[in-house]
């Protein structure tokens, strides 16, 4: 489809109503969190809420606020059945007659909001498993191959929505005059190789030998292979992954010493991360296995991740394994 063409118009031509719902009701609800965003400083809701979510972590204000935001939409669509959510310990049925089963990120990289750095959305869309009624667990723990459209929004310095519905990726603008989504990266291709390593450096002693070994590679002085590679890390997965997709990359938040399985939730965070990622041309593993092959089961589960540039994570697997 040609540059220009609006979210709902891309939608009506490659997938189906009940599915487009579900989309444009998430679309909707980024416009007003990427307005929020945009006017916390005045509006007062900056700094944290004073609780902690199931993980333990600490809810920033615009964290609650989204999650409310995305559920009210999601409601609204009448397609949506279940909702799983960072912010929520359970799960959610939104429509006992709903069809599509959605599992969130409502603010990822939400501690970077008083920094102004960027941050995103981002969302999951599966098939219910179960008749009509309450939704279950069992229908949010579907491997990433039954995955029906994933992506993000990304709140930086444009608003952009990268979504694939599993037959290519395609980002969307948000207009702030019309507030309309028109396409703007059509077909987005993601590098075979890539100069960028994104990982936490502050935690190399905390991680394995492989690990320690594939940074020392990274930043060592080879000029046929154009190394060193620059280190660029927000702390934002929507952030690094995003850039690291249009300029070629890798993104890596590994298992290490204090955190077995990473950081990094697997329904709502590296799942749709990854079909993005290999949908782009790019490839996303937990060091060992692909991430749309892991089989999900707990709801916040998180998992080791390596994603980006099929050659750099192939790289990172001969040091992992070697
Ligand atoms: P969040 O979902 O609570 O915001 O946490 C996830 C974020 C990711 O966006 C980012 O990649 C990672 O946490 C950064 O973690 P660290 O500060 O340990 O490097
Ligand atoms: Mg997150």
């Amino acid at each position: 489809m040609k540059k220009g063409a609006t979210l709902a118009d891309f939608l009506e031509n490659t997938t189906n109503l009940d599915l487009s719902k579900v989309i444009l009701s998430l679309a909707e609800g980024s416009k007003i969190i990427s307005n929020l965003i945009s006017n916390a400083g005045i509006a007062d809701i900056l700094g944290v809420t004073g609780e902690t979510n199931v993980q333990g972590e600490t809810v920033q204000k615009l964290d609650d606020l989204s999650n409310k935001i995305l559920m009210d939409y999601l409601r609204a669509s009448e397609t949506a059945a279940g909702y799983l959510s960072e912010e929520n310990e359970g799960i959610v049925t939104l429509h006992e007659n709903g069809k599509y089963i959605i599992s969130v990120d409502p603010l990822d990289g939400s501690s970077n909001i008083d920094a102004c750095a960027p941050i995103g959305t981002i969302f999951n869309i599966v098939e219910r498993l179960s008749p009509a009624g309450s939704v279950n667990d069992a229908d949010f723990f579907q491997t990433g191959n039954h995955t029906k459209a994933a992506g993000y929004f990304i709140y930086g310095s444009s608003t952009i929505l990268v979504i694939t519905t599993g037959n290519g990726v395609n980002g969307f603008t948000l207009n702030t005059e019309n507030h309309g989504y028109y396409l703007s990266h059509p077909d987005i291709k993601t590098s075979e190789n890539g100069k960028i390593y994104s990982l936490n450096q502050g935690n190399i002693e905390k991680y394995e030998e492989g690990m320690k070994k594939f940074v020392s590679y990274c930043s060592a002085i080879d000029k046929e292979t154009s190394r060193p590679y620059s280190l660029r890390y927000i702390g934002s997965m929507v952030g690094d992954v995003h850039r690291n997709l249009i300029k070629g990359g890798i993104f890596i938040y590994p298992a290490n010493k204090g955190e077995k399985k990473g950081k990094l939730r697997l329904l709502y965070e590296c799942i749709p991360m990854a079909f993005v990622t290999e949908q782009a041309g790019g490839k996303a593993t937990d060091g060992n296995q692909r991430i749309l092959d892991l089989q999900p089961v707990e709801l916040h589960e998180r998992t080791a991740i390596f994603i980006g540039s099929k050659n750099l994570v192939d790289k990172a697997h001969e040091f992992l394994n070697g």
